[in-house]
């Protein structure tokens, strides 16, 4: 199976990058993960990109929050699918961020998710490679019969609490 390569511009985005390295360990989906900035590392985060295709990776994801140039710099480096992840924090608490990582111009696309939207990265990643491979597929449907089962539970219990 192809791998995802998961960037983050900080070590101060691990929290936001867990819950897409978790989310993927529990789809058994191989990743590789980097410190790599858009900004203090350029050439690095773009070698990387421009490399990922033939080393194996499906997708990418980028995690970075302030002035998040980091998924459309790696965007603009290979054709992998990249999807960013906007880190809430600094002075606007990740607005920037978003608009920084969602506003491509037309020809260079980020799939862009929620402020710290982590395990929805992972999610978007897996349901990219499922595209061609079936046993994936069924985890992923696996997963999202178990979610109905949870909020199932949750509407049994509720008239209880109430
Ligand atoms: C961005 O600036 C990083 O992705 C991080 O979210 C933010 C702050 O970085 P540090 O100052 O914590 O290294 O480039």
């Amino acid at each position: 199976m192809r791998r995802v390569g998961i960037i983050m511009g900080s070590d101060s985005d691990l929290p936001v990058v867990s819950k897409a390295t978790d989310t993927l360990k529990s789809l058994e989906i191989p990743y590789e993960v980097h410190v790599y900035s858009a900004h203090r590392t350029p050439e690095r985060a773009a070698e990387f990109a421009r490399n990922a295709r033939a080393e194996g990776f499906g997708v990418l994801i980028a995690a970075a929050g302030m002035a998040a140039h980091l998924a459309g710099a790696l965007a603009a480096q290979t054709t992998l699918p990249v999807i960013g992840i906007p880190c809430r924090g600094g002075a606007l608490d990740g607005l920037d961020a978003l608009l920084s990582t969602v506003q491509m111009p037309s020809g260079i696309p980020v799939a862009t998710v929620a402020l710290n939207g982590g395990a929805n990265a992972a999610l978007l990643a897996a349901q990219m490679l499922a595209i061609g491979d079936a046993e994936l597929a069924q985890r992923l449907d696996a997963r999202r019969r178990m979610d109905s089962e949870k909020v199932l539970e949750k509407d049994a219990g509720i008239m209880e609490r109430l």
